[in-house]
């Protein structure tokens, strides 16, 4: 068995690749991001992985459903309601989903379980805990949510911290503890290593169990050279002090990963790396469509292997 410690939108790709080598695959999700809306529970790092696997993804945006319509936020605006953040019109009915089982007493990992079934991914999906975690950025005009800093303020506030508010009193997921002790290999996706990482990280347990397991974990790095493959993950890496540099991110993973994966290219940084006890593994990292996918995602498996 193989997990992947998953975000969003930078996760999705290696997810699918990994899916499409292996049947049997486990994707622990973060929920950091996850934002009470409308009364609704929307959890947008885990719908990303869901949509992706049951091939539902917008791979243009990178989140939501393709060919979704606005009808609702459109209405929502026109209602002089907040409508900064893009609920697609099917989307929605994922979050009203969701709610209604958490209203009748099922824990996230049940109603995710069920969700990836109803719309056919084709992997499991578990969230990293079934309690409320919330990642907070810190800026020189305040506290915010992440989807307050990232979509409604566009990431343009400089970044003074992150937090992730919970964390401190959450427990690992159903079933997440016992899927990392049975796992092979346990992969950490070239994601965000403090936003979408991170708040999996920062719940005790979960890290606990990582710490375990490290031999198993690898990582697979978000920066090439000092750029992130996409995203923010600069300005979050800085804000938390590190280096932007695939020797930042082993500085970051050192205590839960065995290897970090880099790119050839960044061949040099691996005297770095090896000096915080992670084995630097290169590859081809850069992901071009589905062959690209499966070829790293080939190549981690055949690591899980050796
Ligand atoms: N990202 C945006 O940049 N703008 C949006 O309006 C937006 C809406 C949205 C709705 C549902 C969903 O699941 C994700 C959505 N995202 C949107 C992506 C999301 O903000 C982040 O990219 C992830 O949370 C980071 O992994």
């Amino acid at each position: 068995m193989i997990t992947i410690l998953a975000g969003g939108t930078g996760s999705v790709k290696l997810v699918r690749g990994l899916a499409s080598v292996s049947k049997d695959i486990t994707v622990i999700c973060n929920v950091g991001d996850n934002i009470w809306l409308y009364g609704l529970y929307v959890c947008p790092d885990i719908d990303t992985v869901t949509y992706g696997l049951a091939c539902l993804l917008d791979e243009k945006r990178g989140w939501g459903i393709k060919g979704d319509t606005f009808s609702f936020v459109d209405q929502m605006k026109r209602m002089g309601r907040p409508a900064w953040f893009g609920l697609g019109d099917r989307d929605l009915a994922t979050h009203v989903y969701r709610t209604e089982m958490l209203r009748r007493g099922k824990s996230l990992t049940e109603v995710t379980i069920a969700l990836a079934k109803t719309l056919g991914a084709t992997s499991k999906i578990l969230p990293a805990t079934d309690d409320e975690v919330e990642t907070v950025i810190s800026t020189p005009r305040g506290e915010m949510h992440l989807q307050e800093f990232w979509v409604k303020r566009g990431a343009r506030p400089a970044v003074t911290g992150v937090a992730f508010r919970g964390a401190d009193r959450a427990r690992p997921g159903r079933q997440v503890v016992e899927v990392i002790k049975k796992s092979e290999r346990i992969i950490i996706a070239p994601a965000n290593p403090v936003s979408s990482i991170g708040p999996m990280l920062a719940i005790g347990g979960l890290r606990r169990e990582l710490v375990r397991a490290k031999e198993r974990v690898v990582a697979v790095s978000p920066i090439i050279g000092s750029r992130p493959v996409s995203g923010p993950a600069a300005k979050y890496m800085k804000a938390a002090g590190l280096e932007v540099s695939p020797a930042g991110v082993a500085s970051y993973y050192k205590e839960v990963a065995g290897s970090l994966v880099i790119a050839k290219t960044d061949w040099k940084m691996a005297g770095r790396i090896e000096q915080f006890g992670m084995e630097a593994a290169r590859a081809d990292i850069i992901m071009t469509g589905p062959r690209g996918e499966a070829r790293l995602a080939r190549y981690l498996a055949g690591k899980a292997r050796n």
